[in-house]
């Protein structure tokens, strides 16, 4: 669970006349400002280039705009690979706080300087007075990155600058925001909140990063900021506005110009996606509202008698007693109750995920909370006494991440906690942080127990809480010697929820080191993350940990997977799920998924039958409700309970496929799903296509998202399409195709690029009995019949991999090549293998080493060799004729 909707409509209804609205102010640059001219001597050194800035003084108009001015600057521009370029615009006298690299794992690769700007994709140009630069492919001499002629602004708490970019740009990314894949004339705003999926404002996360495909080529910039933002995508160009820190960018110029090289630029930066275990491949099922212990063993019991596959069972913050961390409901879960259901799962090889929350009860007889207390975690006020905000189980305090007692303080709740119940995962919520009260409303208030939420208050008490709140925070003021305004900059950004105070901790909340809230909100849930994921390694460093993470930065994704948060049981939020889940594989965030047939509001039959289809594909793949909604468990109707049947038996026929795919993007850093445009950037017809989805290269999904619709429209790139099902043919000679696919109620389309070799298995019910089945593969021939195939291989779940095969298969001229390393010791085997295509047609036997004139089973569209027996611990080739 999480917040749920309600929370936000009362705040709307409390507050609506203060939300603010993306007024022309917003879009506006600020075209008075003075900007900067080199002042002082360019210096070159081995990295690159060192150039001071000082004011254009010439003209004081619009100095202060939102803040104060900062005289001088100084940029540091690292050509630090042949495709990433560092220019980081900074204040000289080095104040203004910088995204810190520690604890938190952003492990910005150590430069060994790249020895030569001769060599790079990419040229950095700048033109003195005023200052303004260029990042230029050097290919093609496009300026990627051009801020000529447009605004920079250097204050305290007030950051400009734009660049040019085409009228109708093809941008993507720019997160986290529930939105259209291809952003259009826009606002986004980052700044970390918890909200209920709320379009196009800002929400959980922050990744302040796009690529842009310009005629058919990709490059991308990262903005490395961890405060508030606003990011205008309006014609002709992009505008950054941002209320503190320094511009600290790093633009990605592949060579190749192909999307996928771009995240692979862009993730040996930030960190490679984590590599999830086979058994988190496999379907989830969650709920906040099941009411005790024996309603969540029903379900897991209902699932296997309706035959769906269910891999994990999750607990809610049901489990808890009063919600409180690391305790249980003694009545309702029994903590040996709780035990036993995890043995149980385990016995049937399923797995057993908790959700824990970073919020700790000010109780002074709750342990989490003394033992904070004594090693002193807790973010503080600016007084020095804790900060205390309201979570579910009212008053609480915040584990402050950047305190030097705060990972030992975490890790032993964590690992007693993982340890005691006996979970496989962890999911960490409400790590925006969230908190319901404005300011640390509990001041005064320790063993206040539960509270009422402030929504469920009549509205003139709300308000009258709200307004003395306020004022106790303005009356308690900024920590010392911080003379900001970090409670009410003057640049607004565009958050959702109003003053940067609400919903979460107090801006003027105080961090170790003095670093105030105000500069580290949007990392908070990165940095929890991290320390929970290290936390999890600690408790089993044999195994993967699992950590699903609602708040996410730039670089989470190698730490932790991510759902989308709390969407709403509605049709338009199935369609822009695949956006949301497109962007975060930008973001680096691959093991990703949303809440499958809707998380508020109430699902239909047809809805959730529609979403169990294209959510067995997500990467990360849960079904998961809000309490107090209409049930939506899969095998409640017939139609879901077959569509879900249907589309995991393809989703785990294709586990090896999909796990290779994962282990491309561990060490590759590409996305698990794709968007068309992003695999055929050279079709521009493509940009807008946020419906299908590519899982790697080879697997096409065109689901069918919207209500009543028994056919969906599919576009199809140049080459053959082979439906999976039935192996029909869509042929596309060039361009792209548009097909209108059948699609009944409980099918969705799948489809095999022609000149891809898949490797699958036989689905069984869970995913360690599938992976105990043969491998298979289904060749599938392009036109000139031939196709190649990758499987990677390990034991699906130690963290240090010590044996791994690592297949490429190579089909040309009726001869199957099966080459690579192959290392993993077990004695894995093909069963069988299909060729897909009219080349297949006239197959009729094959050979395998002495083995001579074996049959071929003919199939519509296809030819079977049936037990093959074909060991894969060695090189092998295989001759069809
Ligand atoms: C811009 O965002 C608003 C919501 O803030 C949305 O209603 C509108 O459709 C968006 N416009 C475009 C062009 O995407
Ligand atoms: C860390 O915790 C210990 C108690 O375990 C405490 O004595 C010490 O002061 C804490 N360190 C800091 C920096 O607060
Ligand atoms: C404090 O926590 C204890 C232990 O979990 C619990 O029994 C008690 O009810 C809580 N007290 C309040 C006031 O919430
Ligand atoms: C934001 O703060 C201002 C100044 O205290 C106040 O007038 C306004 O009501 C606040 N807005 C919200 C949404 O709380
Ligand atoms: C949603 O379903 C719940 C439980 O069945 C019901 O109590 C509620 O009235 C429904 N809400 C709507 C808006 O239909
Ligand atoms: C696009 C859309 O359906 N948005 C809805 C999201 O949920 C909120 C309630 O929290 C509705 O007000 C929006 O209309």
């Amino acid at each position: 669970m999480t917040k749920v909707s309600f929370i936000f409509v009362a705040i709307a209804l409390t507050f609506s006349a203060n939300v603010l609205c993306q007024t022309e102010a917003t879009y506006a640059v600020s075209s008075s400002a003075p900007g900067y001219n080199v002042q002082g001597k360019v210096v070159k050194t081995k990295a690159g280039l060192q150039i001071p800035l000082g004011l254009n003084t010439k003209s004081k108009k619009g100095i202060d705009s939102f803040g104060k001015t900062i005289d001088d600057l100084f940029v540091d521009v690292e050509y630090e690979t042949e495709e990433r370029l560092h220019v980081k615009i900074s204040d000289k006298a080095k104040k203004q706080v910088l995204v810190p690299d520690s604890p938190l794992g952003f492990e910005r690769p150590k430069i060994s300087h790249y020895s030569s700007s001769k060599k790079a994709n990419y040229d950095f140009q700048y033109t003195a007075k005023p200052f303004s630069f260029k990042v230029v492919r050097k290919a093609d001499k496009v300026a990627v990155f051009d801020t000529a002629k447009l605004p920079l602004v250097f204050e305290d708490q007030y950051l400009e600058i734009s660049t040019h970019v085409p009228k109708d740009a093809n941008i993507y990314g720019f997160g986290e925001v529930t939105a259209p894949f291809r952003r259009t004339t826009n606002v986004t705003t980052l700044f970390n909140r918890d909200n209920a999926d709320d379009m196009y404002r800002n929400i959980y996360g922050s990744h302040p990063f796009y690529t842009e495909i310009r005629d058919g080529k990709a490059h991308a910039a990262l903005l490395m900021s961890s405060h508030g933002m606003d990011i205008i995508t309006t014609e002709g160009r992009i505008t950054y506005k941002v209320i503190g820190g320094v511009l600290d960018f790093y633009f990605f110029v592949p060579k190749s110009g192909k999307p996928n090289d771009v995240s692979i630029a862009y993730t040996d930066l930030i960190g490679k996606p984590m590599m999830p275990a086979h058994w988190m491949l496999g379907w989830q099922h969650c709920r906040y509202g099941y009411k005790d212990i024996d309603t969540v063993e029903t379900v897991v019991r209902k699932y296997k008698e309706a035959n769906i596959p269910l891999q994990t069972a999750w607990i809610d913050i049901d489990y808890m007693d009063q919600t409180k961390d690391f305790t249980v409901d003694n009545v309702n879960f029994p903590l040996d109750r709780l035990i036993d259901f995890g043995k149980n799962l385990h016995e049937n090889k399923q797995h057993y995920v908790m959700m824990v929350d970073p919020a700790i009860s000010a109780n002074t007889t709750y342990d989490p909370y003394t033992r904070g207390v004594e090693m002193d975690v807790f973010i503080k006020n600016p007084d020095g006494s804790d900060f205390i905000g309201m979570v579910w189980p009212g008053y609480t305090v915040f584990p402050d991440w950047w305190h030097p007692n705060a990972t030992e303080y975490w890790t032993k709740e964590i690992v007693d906690w993982v340890s005691l119940i006996g979970l496989d995962g962890l999911w960490i919520d409400m790590n925006e942080p969230a908190s319901f009260c404005l300011g640390s409303c509990g001041t005064g208030k320790i063993d206040a127990g539960n509270q009422p939420y402030r929504w469920t208050l009549p509205e003139d008490v709300q308000a009258k809480n709200h307004a003395d709140q306020e004022a106790a925070l303005i009356k308690m003021g900024n920590p010392k010697g911080d003379n900001r305004n970090l409670l009410y900059p003057k640049y607004a950004i565009n958050s959702g929820s109003g003053n940067l105070s609400e919903v979460t901790v107090a801006m003027t909340a105080l961090h170790h080191g003095g670093i105030a809230h105000y500069d580290i909100h949007n990392i908070y849930g990165h940095a929890e993350s991290y320390i929970t994921r290290n936390a999890m390694i600690k408790q089993n460093s044999e195994v993967r940990p699992f950590v699903l993470s609602r708040s996410t930065f730039t670089g989470s994704g190698k730490y932790v997977g991510h759902w989308t948060g709390d969407n709403h049981s509605l049709w338009n939020y199935l369609k822009v799920s695949i956006a949301t889940v497109f962007s975060m594989q930008l973001f680096g965030v691959s093991y990703s998924g949303a809440d499958v047939c809707g998380f508020n509001s109430n699902t239909t039959e047809e809805l959730c039958t529609r979403w169990q289809a294209v959510g067995s594909f997500y990467p990360f793949a849960r079904n998961h409700n809000a309490i107090g909604n209409a049930d939506q468990e899969p095998y409640l109707w017939e139609t879901t309970a077959e569509a879900s049947r249907r589309a995991l038996s393809v989703r785990y026929a294709l586990l090896p496929y999909i796990y290779t795919v994962f282990e491309e993007s561990n060490t590759l850093g590409t996305g698990v799903w794709r968007s068309l445009f992003f695999e055929y950037p050279e079709f521009n017809t493509l940009a807008e296509n946020d419906v299908q989805i590519l899982i790697g290269t080879d697997i096409l999904l065109t689901p069918v998202v919207d209500e009543g619709k028994l056919e969906v429209d599919g576009q199809f790139p140049k080459g053959i399409w082979y439906d999976w099902y039935n192996y029909d043919a869509i042929k596309v000679s060039k361009g792209v195709k548009t097909v209108t696919l059948d699609a009944p109620l409980v099918h969705i389309p799948v489809h095999i690029r022609g000149g891809a070799i898949v490797p699958t298995k036989t689905p069984k019910y869970t995913v360690g009995e599938t992976f105990e089945t043969d491998y298979n593969l289904v060749i599938a021939l392009d036109a000139k019949n031939q196709a190649t195939g990758r499987l990677y291989i390990d034991d699906g779940s130690s963290l240090e991999v010590k044996h791994a095969s690592d297949i490429t298969f190579d089909y040309k001229k009726g001869k199957l090549t099966a080459s690579g390393k192959f290392k993993y010791d077990q004695a894995e085997k093909i069963g069988s293998i299909t060729i897909i295509g009219e080349g297949a047609a006239k197959l009729s036997t094959v050979t395998i080493g002495k083995k001579k004139g074996i049959k071929l089973s003919k199939k519509k569209g296809a030819v079977v060799l049936e037990n093959a027996d074909i060991s894969l611990t060695s090189a092998f080739t295989v001759n069809f004729k």
